[in-house]
């Protein structure tokens, strides 16, 4: 029996229990976790920014071996090491085939639901169901995910390490190197260095970027955004970013800034501090009832900024994953630096509670 991490209510710290996990049906796995990120999105569903259908197995940036194969999966096998997406991908809708995996049909109805691509979950605790988080459930020692939604990664990568590529790597080097149009020698602002962030900064330089401003309210984490290729760190405590930003930008503002929090007034500042013609791109997710006001004329038209969002960092996980893996081997993707705590499943809730620490960048669950 596996012990599991499960948000029973909002409000309420997670149960470490033992649950029941049903075979893998067809076109599913089982996956025996050896590691788990800790992310914002957990922490956003405990306390009801993110909904997501509860009592529920929550983790979603996880990644582990393969024990169990079911009916008619042909792309894996016991043994292989994988890296699980939380929005499995189907290659074959609508959306996987207009290149826009992150949206994909099937894959997406099954991560809202709460449940796998039938909509239903293969876990439960004294005979009562559990949801499992996106498709995914990685708070547990192990899972069932669809074939679709566990990605093929080398045996001899560690496993902590992949386990961030599932949602920080994807995610915020994806919003860098995907959904934004970021040219060689731009100038880029980050606002949020925390572990999707942080990725944004590594992706940003990836890209070509030559200025990355890092804000955030943290020193600890502007020297851990430094690490990651930052050129300029700006409390924002200190201040107002935006015209900081702008200062630094030579009053034109960023050519690309990105949002990595998701609040309302964050957002405000992301759009004010990219240039005329320039993208503000939103990565971190508010809650549900959070609006924009951006003056349209002036804004949009006469400014011709562009405004994106960003979801799983329009990233095509089949493709994304092993090339994350293969950059981590050739050293070009930090991902042992974004690990600052590597705890035990017992260890799940201080690691929610401590999120906003400046000494933490990551928090990984180990499973022995
Ligand atoms: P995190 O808690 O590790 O980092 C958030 C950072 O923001 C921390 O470093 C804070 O110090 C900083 N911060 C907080 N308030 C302010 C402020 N007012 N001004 C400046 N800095 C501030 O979170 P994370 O990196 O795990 O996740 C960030 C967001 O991204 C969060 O909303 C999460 O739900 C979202 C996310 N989105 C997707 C997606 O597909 N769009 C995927 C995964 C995570
Ligand atoms: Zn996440």
């Amino acid at each position: 029996m596996p012990r599991a991490a499960v948000c029973r209510e909002i409000g309420s710290p997670l149960e470490i229990v033992d649950v029941d996990l049903q075979a893998p049906k067809a076109g599913e796995v089982r996956v025996r976790l050896g590691a788990s990120g800790v992310c914002h999105s957990d922490l956003s569903v405990t306390n009801g920014t993110l909904l997501s259908p509860l009592p529920s197995v929550l983790g979603h940036e996880g990644a582990g071996v393969v024990e169990e194969v079911g009916e008619g999966v042909t792309n894996l096998a016991p043994g292989d090491h994988v890296v699980i997406s939380w929005v499995p991908q189907c290659g074959e809708c609508y959306f996987c085939k207009h290149g826009q995996g992150e949206l994909c049909e099937p894959g997406s109805a099954a991560a809202m639901s709460g449940g796998l691509l039938d909509m239903t979950s293969r876990f439960s605790a004294g005979g009562q169901p559990l949801f499992q988080m996106a498709a995914s459930g990685t708070f547990s020692e192990e899972t069932v995910v669809p074939a679709i939604g566990a990605v093929k990664i080398p045996g001899d990568m560690p496993l902590a390490a992949a386990a961030l590529i599932g949602c920080g790597v994807l995610t915020g080097f994806g919003a860098a190197v995907n959904t934004a149009d970021i040219a060689k020698g731009d100038t880029v602002a980050v606002v949020g260095c925390g572990g999707v962030g942080l990725n944004v900064i590594q992706g940003a330089r990836h890209a070509g970027a030559e200025r990355i401003i890092a804000v955030d309210m943290n020193d600890g984490k502007l020297q851990t955004a430094q690490k990651f290729g930052a050129t300029d760190l700006v409390n924002a405590s200190d201040g107002d970013p935006v015209a900081t930003v702008m200062e630094l930008s030579g009053g034109r503002g960023a050519d690309v800034a990105f949002e990595v929090i998701g609040l309302a007034d964050t957002i405000d500042q992301t759009f004010n501090m990219a240039r005329r013609g320039g993208q503000a791109v939103l990565v971190g997710v508010p809650k549900m009832d959070v609006m924009t006001t951006i003056p349209a004329a002036l804004g949009f038209v006469i400014m011709e900024k562009q405004i994106r969002g960003c979801w799983y960092g329009s990233s095509n996980v089949h493709q994304d994953i092993p090339k994350y893996a293969r950059l981590y081997t050739e050293g070009k993707l930090m991902l042992d630096e974004l690990i600052s705590n590597e705890i035990t499943l017992g260890g799940v809730n201080d690691a929610l509670a401590n999120m906003g620490s400046g000494s933490i960048a990551r928090s990984v669950i180990k499973y022995s």
